[in-house]
């Protein structure tokens, strides 16, 4: 692991880039969107997965390195779109960094002026230490402001809770990649992504199957009723310049 001196200079020297893993939309076979994901290309190791370094980052790292990823996948998506692809981006924040209006209201005014106009979903993990309190109306009320969609991250699994789906303006559940693997007809993986496919379709939101790792999957997810797919299967995250070369119609 590296240290937390190191990634400050690692901020300052802007080592961090994003790579984008591509989303299909079920219904038209469409390349839909992207999810941002931090690397750290580092001088000396080369690029390092966010595994090696976000877990010993400080929240206020962690907060300059959002900002850093959300520039960056701004202007990327604002040049794809001037390219004639118009693709959600996700970008992952914690949930303190959604509680935080000065960095909505960033992402918000990065956002003025660009021809980027597809949505911007946060992602969040779902964690204890949300505080049900304070997202109560505010938070909800801030994100709608800004037209900022929140995505939840590895439903399912962990602390993710039925209760914040009323709290908060979601627009998205992505079902944790441990139930999408493996998954086969009337297996307990099965019953698990229909349940929450079904929740997302009658609450009317996007559910997005993640780690899609064989094509053979698509078929079942498609009958379970998930609105997306992510996974190796259907695109690595790449760098930028990729993106609008990639085939935009799923296999
Ligand atoms: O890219 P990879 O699958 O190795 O990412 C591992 C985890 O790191 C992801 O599940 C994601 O939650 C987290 N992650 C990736 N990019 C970012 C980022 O820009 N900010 C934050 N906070 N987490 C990220
Ligand atoms: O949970 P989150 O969306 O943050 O996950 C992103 C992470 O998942 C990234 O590190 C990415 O490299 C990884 N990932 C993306 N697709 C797949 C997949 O099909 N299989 C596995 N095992 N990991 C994947
Ligand atoms: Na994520």
């Amino acid at each position: 692991l590296r240290s937390q001196e190191e990634v400050d200079l690692a901020l300052t020297r802007d080592e961090f880039i994003v790579h984008y893993q591509p989303q299909f939309e079920l219904a038209s076979n469409r390349l839909s969107g992207v999810e941002a994901l931090v690397r750290w290309q580092h001088p000396e190791m080369g690029l390092l997965q966010p595994g090696q370094f976000l877990p010993l980052m400080t929240p206020d790292q962690c907060q300059a390195l959002t900002r850093r990823v959300a520039s960056l996948a701004l202007r990327d998506a604002d040049r794809w779109s001037e390219a004639g692809l118009s693709l959600s981006m996700a970008i992952n924040v914690t949930p303190a960094e959604l509680m935080n209006a000065e960095l909505l209201s960033l992402m918000d005014n990065g956002r003025r002026g660009l021809s980027h106009r597809a949505p911007i979903v946060l992602e969040i993990t779902e964690s204890d230490s949300m505080d049900d309190e304070l997202l109560g109306g505010e938070v909800a009320a801030r994100l709608r402001l800004h037209g900022v969609e929140v995505s939840v991250d590895d439903f399912g699994v962990g602390f993710s809770s039925l209760s914040r789906l009323q709290l908060l303006p979601i627009s998205e559940l992505k079902i944790d990649r441990s139930f999408v693997r493996d998954i086969h007809e009337a297996s307990q993986d099965a019953a698990i992504v229909e349940a929450v496919a079904l929740l997302g379709q009658r609450l009317g939101i996007r559910v997005v199957a993640e780690g899609v790792e064989s094509l053979d999957r698509l078929p079942l997810l498609r009958t379970y009723g998930c609105t997306h797919v992510q996974g190796f299967a259907l695109g690595r995250p790449m760098p930028a310049e990729q993106i609008p070369v990639i085939d935009r119609m799923l296999p």
